[in-house]
């Protein structure tokens, strides 16, 4: 019945606005049971279309705002090979903003009105795109640990009920493995190098600890959305689930090169579940909500992009038009 061939477009349309009623959350809920995906024009609760609106946009922020740490280091980048990587890298980030933009879209917010709400402080992006990138041996560390817990996050979710996010996701996903490889290269060089390196990467890994921890999410019980998130198969596993497959990913492979988290409660229950010690949820919420080491510096960034890049956007909008790129 949804997508159906025979359908006229305005057909389509009236079938996806009906309103909301028992019977048609029953069919929608039996869809997603049976693991169909659910596509822009079908009919959909409007409080799935928020959440889902909400999470995307989220994510999709998070590529812009993370690609600000790492795009410091590419002038700094120790040599020529880790500058391309670098560069090739912070370049896909954005291209995964423009697909999660694009998928946000299809849900009935514009582009303009999620940058609008990014700027004015009123969307949240990751935590940890909201602390320092002091040395290199960061870089290292988010290119292997942040991708690498993006990654547990998006694999899970790619297989989630909303077509455009899950097909956006797959192709974010193959992307992210290899900034994992160039993260694993530079921190496996790090971690076999001078005592000198070896120290700043361990300063890294301490700095970037907490942050870690608080990417997933709060816990199960403090988690606001979960339920309904994962009801509708926006979201497959729990925060608290995901945390704990990273960490079983990730601690042996840091521990192999002879560095480690500095939690001396990290480790794994008789039930494998991972336990740590108090991670200071204070700090995500007030991380999370605009009071982080660096939350006014990236958005005063990004504002300074939006004001300087508006005469192109212009210009590119009026090709019959002349423009002069303003000198300051
Ligand atoms: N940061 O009820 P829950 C990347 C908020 S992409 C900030 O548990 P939910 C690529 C949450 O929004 C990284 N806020 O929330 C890359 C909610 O606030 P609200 C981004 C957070 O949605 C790598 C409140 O707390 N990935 O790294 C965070 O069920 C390297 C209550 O929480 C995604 O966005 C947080 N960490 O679960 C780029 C993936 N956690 O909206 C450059 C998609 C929670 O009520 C370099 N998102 N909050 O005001 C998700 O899977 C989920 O949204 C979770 C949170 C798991 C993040």
């Amino acid at each position: 019945m949804y997508g159906n061939a025979y359908m006229t477009p305005e057909e389509a349309k009236a079938m996806a606005e009906r309103p909301e009623n028992e019977e048609l959350l029953a069919e929608f809920e039996a869809r997603i049971d049976r693991g169909e995906k659910i596509e822009p024009h079908d009919w959909m609760p409007s409080e799935y279309r928020r959440q889902l609106i909400r999470m995307i946009e989220q994510h999709a922020h998070s590529e812009v705002i993370g690609a600000l740490p790492e795009g410091t280091w590419i002038t700094r980048a120790p040599n020529f090979k880790r500058k391309l990587a670098l560069i090739a890298k912070v370049q896909d980030e954005i291209g995964h903003a423009h697909l999660l933009y694009n998928a946000a879209e299809t849900l009935g917010k514009t582009r303009e009105e999620m940058i609008n709400d990014l700027l004015s402080g009123k969307s949240k992006y990751s935590n940890v795109f909201n602390y320092p990138a002091l040395t290199w041996s960061d870089i290292a560390v988010i290119g292997f640990l942040i991708d690498g817990a993006a990654i547990v996050n998006q694999v899970i979710n790619s297989k989630g009920s909303y077509g455009p996010y899950c097909r956006a996701l797959d192709r974010i996903c193959y992307e992210e493995s290899f900034h994992l490889k160039q993260g694993h290269d530079a921190m496996v060089y790090l971690a076999t190098g001078t005592p000198a390196q070896r120290a700043e990467l361990q300063e890294a890994l301490n700095r970037w600890y907490r942050p870690i921890i608080h990417f997933f999410g709060p816990s199960d019980k403090a988690s606001v959305h979960s339920n309904k998130l994962m009801r509708w198969k926006i979201k497959l596993a729990s925060n608290d689930d995901m945390r704990n497959q990273f960490l079983d990913q990730y601690v042996p492979k840091i521990r192999e090169l002879g560095v480690d988290f500095p939690d001396p409660n990290l480790k794994k229950n008789a039930e494998g579940v991972w336990e740590f010690s108090d991670p200071n949820w204070d700090e995500f919420y007030a991380t999370i909500n605009g009071n982080g080491p660096c939350n006014a510096e990236r958005l005063a960034v990004r504002r300074w992009v939006e004001d300087h890049g508006r005469w192109v956007r212009t210009a590119l909008m009026n090709p019959q038009q002349k423009y002069v790129m303003p000198l300051s």
